[in-house]
């Protein structure tokens, strides 16, 4: 219970981390991320349960870190949705609860939330396609979106925040299903594309870079061309080390990076906790886009705060 700071002789600070899971890439540096920062060398003594994305999973998690009276709770929600009671249970334990990427949308039951802003990142994304589109003269857009775990606020946020260009623009929307953030995922979902919309489309978009490696793989086995010298366009999200190189390879248009790295920013709100001090409720992480050709240099568009933003692109050659 962080009511009582732990005893004079600096025993450990017992904080229990109920992670999503480790479907991607960008799973793995999250975890690292936050096993590196909340370790003993910080006097932390960190229970870690990895949820396997299976939210009822994650639920149990954090019950038992109640039960166990540990000093904090830190959660990457799988779903933004069905969290009050737990939180709740937590308050009334008081246990503070600390939230890292993606959002917990049904509950203010926590004490601070750091991480990314989806519905930009899928703004930016659809910002960049019109600016590309333009810039190259592709007169029409034909769309095949792969979207990440359903009901999690970076699927929902990244859906609505590109959907606002698919509506605005009048662009065509062939199909859209979920590969729930895996290379598997995406691999399966564009194997089926390939049969129902042969030569009928020129942009898959993927909301992360497992889905994009899977759905290069489906098409390279169909045979169809993708990439800078391809037919379609690839837009990705998260730019983990394996997406940029594919970006270098020119295999990948475009890359909307996420910011996995929110270990050394709980170890902060903790810290800070423990000292008595108040902490923001909400932390955005910086994150920039990445193209793979130096045709634009930036790109402008209204952001979820309705502000009117041009952010600049980083050529990765
Ligand atoms: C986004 C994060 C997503 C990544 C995926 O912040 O929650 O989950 O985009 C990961 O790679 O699976």
């Amino acid at each position: 219970d962080a009511g009582e700071a732990p005893a004079a002789d600096g025993e450990a600070i017992t904080v229990g981390f109920a992670q999503v899971g480790h479907e991607s890439d960008w799973r793995t540096a999250s975890t690292n991320s936050v096993k590196a920062a909340l370790s003993s060398e910080n006097g932390i003594d960190l229970q870690f349960v990895d949820c396997d994305n299976d939210s009822a999973a994650q639920l149990e998690a954090v019950r038992n870190f109640i039960e166990q009276d540990v000093d904090y709770i830190v959660i990457d929600p799988i779903v933004s949705t069905g969290w009050d009671t737990v939180l709740t249970e937590a308050d009334d334990a008081g246990i503070p609860v600390i939230v890292i990427d993606r959002t917990i949308d049904d509950s203010d039951k926590y004490v601070s939330w750091v991480g990314s802003e989806f519905t930009n990142e899928g703004l930016a994304a659809g910002a960049w396609l019109k600016a590309y589109a333009e810039a190259k003269g592709i007169k029409e857009l034909n769309i095949l979106e792969i979207t990440g775990t359903t009901g999690s606020s970076a699927e929902i946020g990244r859906t609505k925040g590109f959907h606002q260009f698919v509506d605005s623009e009048g662009w065509k929307l062939l199909d859209s299903q979920t590969g729930d953030f895996t290379q598997e995922g995406g691999q399966k979902v564009m194997e089926s594309y390939c049969k129902s919309y042969a030569g009928k489309f020129n942009v898959v978009i993927c909301q992360n870079d497992n889905e994009a490696f899977g759905a290069i793989d489906a098409m390279k086995a169909a045979g169809v061309s993708y990439g800078v010298d391809g037919d379609v366009i690839v837009i990705s999200f998260d730019a983990c080390t394996a997406g940029l190189q594919k970006v270098l390879d020119k295999e990948i248009n475009a890359d909307f990076q996420c910011n996995p790295l929110q270990g050394p920013d709980c170890l902060k709100i903790i810290q800070a906790l423990q000292g008595g001090q108040t902490v923001e409720k909400q932390t955005f992480m910086e994150e920039p886009w990445f193209v793979s050709e130096d045709v634009l240099k930036d790109i402008s568009y209204k952001n979820n705060s309705g502000k009117d933003v041009t952010e600049p692109l980083i050529v990765v050659d």
